[in-house]
């Protein structure tokens, strides 16, 4: 399987996030990627290749366009207002409040945001650019034929929504890479999320319409972030309806409990008839995550893979969360490498 990977993501390199009431260190770091792509190459997965440059085209396909003009000069703005230190937002819109785009970068962070856990830093645009060019190219692998690749992206994207960043996501690589595999000719696609917390983005960006399903397994939002969506009464709206599937799931979730709803997911996408998948890989589910609660093992990865696998699709695998970070590597390539052995 081919992976697609750009050095890149290393310029975004939040100092510190909002967690429980202190800013501690980024449980996002460059370290992440390069521990997965480590573990690609000395398990021999197969090939790395570099993106090739698409341009903000395909961006704009899922993305507002005053969205992404906002992403390319935050970091200079808020240097030339506050110095070169990580751009975090503080104050938020609520309802009954005003949605007018503020002058001011600080009030513009609250405009396009949704948490403060997400820094801006010097290299997050280029890193971002990036990390859509690496889902695009391997996209483009998977309309040339391919079984399955692997969009090693960093950061990741799917609480990216149309016109809002949050939870470490800027552009959303999983939706971008879905809407190019729909551009290239796929009637339809499904996105299956197996991030241990909720595509809110992903599932937004297509909840009106039906030439994409998007499934998620996730921790129940009534206990764990994003909080505000991803409830199992989301079924899609208008075309979109019916397209939209969530399994939330609690605290302490095992293999076993996490395997019977990926059951659920993978039958709701065999009826859908997609054409192809793409998988935002999240591996945040593992037991020794520090900020998340199901109970996943190292070796139930390479059973998701196969499974996976025996879903018979052409499949984009797309990085997304995980912070244990001594073992993302291993638990990411498992997928992978279930997936090649079975598919
Ligand atoms: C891509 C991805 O996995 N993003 C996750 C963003 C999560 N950010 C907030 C995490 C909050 C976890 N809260 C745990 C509280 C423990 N006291
Ligand atoms: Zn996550």
């Amino acid at each position: 399987m081919i992976t697609v990977y750009s050095d890149d993501h290393v310029g975004h390199d939040g100092k510190a996030e909002l967690h429980d009431g202190k800013l501690v260190p980024s449980f996002e770091m460059p370290r992440r990627a390069a521990l997965v792509l480590a573990r690609v190459q000395e398990t021999g997965l197969g090939p790395v290749m570099p993106p090739k440059l698409f341009g903000l085209d395909p961006v704009r396909r899922v993305h507002a366009a005053d969205y992404v003009a906002f992403l390319e000069g935050a970091w200079d703005a808020w240097v030339a207002e506050h110095g070169p230190w990580d751009a975090l937002p503080f104050t938020w819109i609520a309802p009954g409040m005003r949605r007018v785009v503020p002058d001011h970068i600080d009030g513009k962070l609250g405009y396009y945001s949704f948490d403060a856990g997400t820094p801006i830093t010097a290299g997050t645009w280029r890193a971002v650019r990036a990390a859509a060019d690496v889902a695009l190219t391997g996209a483009e692998l998977i309309v040339r034929g391919e079984r399955g690749a692997f969009a090693l992206c960093r950061p990741p994207g799917h609480h990216a929504h149309r016109a809002c960043y949050g939870g470490y996501c800027f552009f959303n690589n999983a939706a971008i890479a879905a809407q190019a595999l729909r551009d290239a000719g796929a009637e339809r696609v499904a996105v299956l999320d197996i991030d241990c917390h909720h595509g809110n983005g992903t599932q937004d960006i297509f909840y009106d319409r039906g030439d994409v399903l998007f499934v998620s397994l996730h921790a129940d939002p009534v206990q764990e972030y994003p909080y505000f969506l991803g409830f199992a009464d989301e079924t899609g709206t208008g075309a979109g309806e019916g397209a939209n599937a969530n399994y939330p799931l609690p605290f302490g979730t095992d293999f076993a409990a996490w395997s019977e709803a990926l059951a659920h997911a993978l039958a709701r996408i065999a009826a859908f008839g997609a054409e192809a998948l793409v998988v935002s890989l999240g591996v945040d589910t593992f037991k020794g995550d520090p900020i998340s609660r199901f109970r996943l093992d190292s070796p139930d990865y390479t059973a998701i893979g196969e499974r996976l696998a025996a879903a018979g699709l052409p499949t984009l695998f797309v990085m997304e969360g995980g912070y244990a970070v001594e073992a993302i590597g291993l638990n990411a390539v498992n997928v992978l490498q279930g997936f090649r052995a079975a598919a």
